[in-house]
């Protein structure tokens, strides 16, 4: 089956195979996988990989070979439902029709409107599944609400990392070189091998995060590239032969990569034209760094010397260096400072923007303008609401959302004002997904008078407090485009093609299309039912396919020339490296990057007019046995948390059979000497604690850990066990964000230590006996 025109094709024993790629539900982020759906009399009968596809030649991950588990799973809800009021937390919910459910919402909405403002209203949306290009849309031009949540506290994913890289680097996401852009993939001849890539706080294996294909650090180690791992456990790649692990203690990273930086200054080996000609505030960047000797960094940070001069060795004289940064740069107090320093290191490694470097995105992403207008369909007035955007301007200038702990807080006080609907999109934030102190957040919850959840099986959250639930279709049974990175910083980009239908599920564009048409016609006016009311299914996929054909017209083709071409390649339509030379970044189509100063901000005019420091320092974390001296004897342990695995994304999955096999139970990994210290073997269960909460995980005993540092899992509940209140699945048994502050945040309102505080952990007998 050759790419191209035929993306569908019927085989000869009646099968029916369509070429697709693959994004949510169920959730992965828009890594893309190139597969063949294979369907028979409109059922699914399995996933293959698909061979063809130029980046991802075959592979896919387990969540999607196992979609026919999924699709089928005798707990997805495929009608929607709804429950009384009165019944919240029973399992008593009754089907009812899509006609019923949107002609009862519809009027709840105005009802809300207009009795308590459209601010009454709060949409919550979870990480970058599909739903993540949609929530925004449903909140500001659906709802007409300013109040779009996404509620881990500090906004602590991705969305630092891209504030940050829009405030001081003037670009979208940068992104490791790995070829994908370029139809010739390695062996291109635009592109360069990196030397070595720099693995920061991400283990993209089994997260393969937001749209970055982790596979690739396999096949680019087997052409020759190294890894410098920069992470407190021994990863898989940090492993391999000839590689370097610095173990960093927790949270102190920051530190660490301004010790690299001022042993490259002090050595004089970085990228002097580069530097000279690109950073903005290279002196006062020095004189920072200077603050950071290698002694006082390997004191902080527990690496040793020699280790940390060898990687600034390696950073300032090799090329080319390639970057990848993750999650652990987020969950941070010290984050934003680590993102500018890491952005200024790529900098002087001469990374930006260059074969077997950090790739960056264009000014304008696809979907991204049409996400941008939403906010229009409010008047200034209501978008001047927005929970926590006057306080924290350095977080709601890059960041269309509210500030999440100030959600919290004003659901619990109803101040400014009080918060009255809610609307759960891909979001189940009771289960220690998302959001610290989730006991509190159940509570505040109760106050929301009508919830609306879209989802696809039930859910903790659902059961706490829907009163109305609307099935999810999967990736396969609906049509949409998979974008890594959203649009930032687009490395390729395929359509998902529809290849079933299951019951009444729903996509998120066509929930979005549906009750926009009703509720703002002006701002959707793609779906045109026959009757003027009720579901047309006919006029719901035709609306879907001129939608995306409206977003399309950019690049020169409609959904239906999107089919026909299978993958959309940067490196085919003309991509250029070096694009700040050649006024590609800007949008005055001037040379120079997208700042205030046009270059790379080592010293942030915007930080300085926020009243912020505007270079980047290190602060010990707030909840560390140094920083709480009284409390090191309580809790003299670290834990991080939420290392990702193959068998799951989040909360997903824990249904699945085959998945659930693999990770059975909850778990904590702990260093073999710590353990022996602790009394602790080998798949005992046990309870980690802090001062904040307590969360139970059968121990895992593995050299990969750092003494004294544990890793547990996040995401647990078990769709098993009774559902109802108080019991919600199990959700409070080992719920790790029950350790997580609420609102100990860092500058600009970002990062919070999902991935380190202070704890101790002891042997109990079982998930619930002591
Ligand atoms: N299978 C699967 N894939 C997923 C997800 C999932 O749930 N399951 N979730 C998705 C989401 S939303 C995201 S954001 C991405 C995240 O994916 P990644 O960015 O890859 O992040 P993590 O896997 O959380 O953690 C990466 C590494 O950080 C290390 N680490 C922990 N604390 C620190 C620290 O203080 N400093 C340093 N340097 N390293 C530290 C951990 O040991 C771990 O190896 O994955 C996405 N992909
Ligand atoms: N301790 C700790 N906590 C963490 C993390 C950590 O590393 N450590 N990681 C954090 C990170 S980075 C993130 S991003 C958050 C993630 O937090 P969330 O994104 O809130 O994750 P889930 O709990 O899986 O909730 C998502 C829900 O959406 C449903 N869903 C799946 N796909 C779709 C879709 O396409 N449309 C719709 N409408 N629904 C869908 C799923 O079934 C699920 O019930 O968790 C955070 N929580
Ligand atoms: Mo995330």
């Amino acid at each position: 089956m050759a790419y191209g025109k035929q993306w569908q094709t019927v085989m000869e024993d009646g099968t029916v195979v369509t070429r697709s790629n693959t994004w949510s539900p169920p959730g992965s982020h828009p890594v893309g996988y190139g597969v063949k759906v294979v369907t028979k009399d409109g059922e699914l009968i399995r996933i293959e990989g698909d061979d063809d596809n130029p980046i991802t030649t075959g592979r896919v991950n387990a969540m999607n070979l196992a979609l026919r588990e999924y699709t089928y799973a005798p707990e997805r809800i495929i009608y929607p439902m709804k429950r009384a009021y009165e019944d919240r937390g029973k399992d008593k919910w009754v089907r009812t029709t899509w006609d019923e459910a949107m002609d009862t919402i519809c009027e709840k909405v105005r009802y809300f409107q207009e009795t308590y403002g459209p601010e009454s209203i709060v949409c919550f949306g979870g990480t970058g599944r599909e739903a993540c290009i949609f929530y925004y849309a449903l909140t500001f031009s659906v709802l007409q609400s300013p109040n779009c949540c996404y509620t881990q506290s500090g906004w602590s994913c991705y969305g630092p990392r891209c504030s940050i890289s829009d405030y001081v680097l003037g670009a979208g996401y940068p992104e490791l070189d790995y070829a994908g852009h370029l139809p010739g993939s390695y062996d291109d001849p635009r592109y360069t091998l990196s030397k070595w890539v720099v693995v920061w706080g991400k283990e993209p294996l089994p997260s393969n995060g937001d749209g970055f294909f982790g596979h690739c650090l396999v096949d680019m180690m087997k052409r020759g590239t190294k890894i410098i791992s920069i992470d407190p456990r021994i990863t898989w790649v940090g492993a391999h032969n000839g590689n370097i692990n610095l173990q960093v203690r927790p949270q102190t990273d920051t530190a660490l990569a301004l010790g690299i930086m001022n042993l490259m200054f002090e050595t004089g080996e970085y990228d002097h034209e580069f530097a000279e000609n690109w950073i903005y505030g290279l002196d006062e960047i020095k004189a920072r760094a200077a603050e950071y000797p290698v002694e006082k960094v390997s004191e902080i940070t527990t690496v040793p010397v020699e280790d940390i001069k060898r990687v600034a060795h390696i950073i300032g004289t090799e090329r080319p260096i390639g970057w990848a940064w993750g999650l652990a740069f987020d969950q941070n107090k010290n984050g934003v400072q680590l993102s500018q320093a890491f952005i200024v290191l790529a900098a002087l490694a001469g990374s930006i923007d260059r074969p077997g470097g950090l790739t960056l995105g264009p000014p304008s992403a696809l979907l991204g303008k049409w996400r941008m207008e939403q906010r229009g369909a409010m008047d200034d007035e209501v978008w001047s609401k927005r929970i926590g955007a006057a306080a924290w301007p350095g977080l709601s200038t890059g960041m269309a959302t509210t500030q999440p702990d100030e959600t919290l807080n004003t659901m619990e006080t109803d101040e400014p004002y009080a918060l009255k609907m809610g609307w759960f999109n891909s979001s189940n934030f009771l289960t220690p997904t998302c959001s610290a102190q989730p006991k509190r957040w159940h509570k505040a919850l109760q106050k929301l008078e009508f919830v609306v959840v879209q989802d696809i099986t039930m859910t903790p959250t659902a059961m706490a407090v829907g009163d109305y639930f609307l099935p999810m279709a999967t990736w396969a049974e609906h049509d949409g485009i998979v974008l890594t990175h959203y649009g930032r910083n687009t490395v390729f980009m395929g359509p998902m093609n529809k290849a079933l239908t299951v019951g009444e599920c729903k996509s998120d564009v066509e929930i979005c299309l549906m009750f926009g048409q009703r509720l703002n016609p002006s701002w959707w006016p793609w779906y045109k039912p026959a009757d003027g009311k009720s579901l047309d299914l006919e006029a719901l996929q035709t609306a879907v396919e001129d939608f995306y054909s409206d977003q399309l017209k950019e690049l020169g083709f409609d959904w239906k020339g999107f089919q026909e071409l299978g993958l959309y390649q940067p490196g085919a339509h003309g991509f250029e490296y070096e694009k700040y030379e050649k006024g590609l970044l800007r949008f005055d189509g001037q040379p120079g990057f997208n700042t205030i100063t046009g270059q790379i901000e080592a010293y942030s005019i915007l930080y300085e007019s926020w009243g912020e420091d505007p270079l980047p320092y290190y602060e010990e974390p707030n909840y560390s046995p140094i920083s709480k001296p009284d409390f090191a004897g309580q809790y003299p342990l670290i834990t991080t948390s939420g290392s990702r695995r193959y068998s799951s994304f989040h909360s997903e999955h824990r249904q699945v059979p085959s998945l659930r096999q693999i990770d059975p139970w909850p778990w904590v990994q702990i260093n073999p000497e710590t353990a022996k210290e602790y009394g602790i073997t080998d798949g005992d269960w046990v309870e980690v604690y802090n001062m904040f909460g307590e969360a139970r995980f059968k121990a895992e005993i593995t050299p990969v850990m750092k003494p004294g540092i544990l890793n547990c899992a996040h995401g647990w509940w078990f769709p098993e066990q009774d559902g109802e209140e108080p019991n919600l699945f199990g959700v409070w048994k080992s719920n790790f964000n029950s350790l997580v502050p609420h609102f100990n945040v860092g500058k600009l309102g970002f990062g919070a230590p999902y991935k380190g505080v202070m704890c101790n952990v002891r042997r109990v007998r079982s998930l619930d006996q002591d």
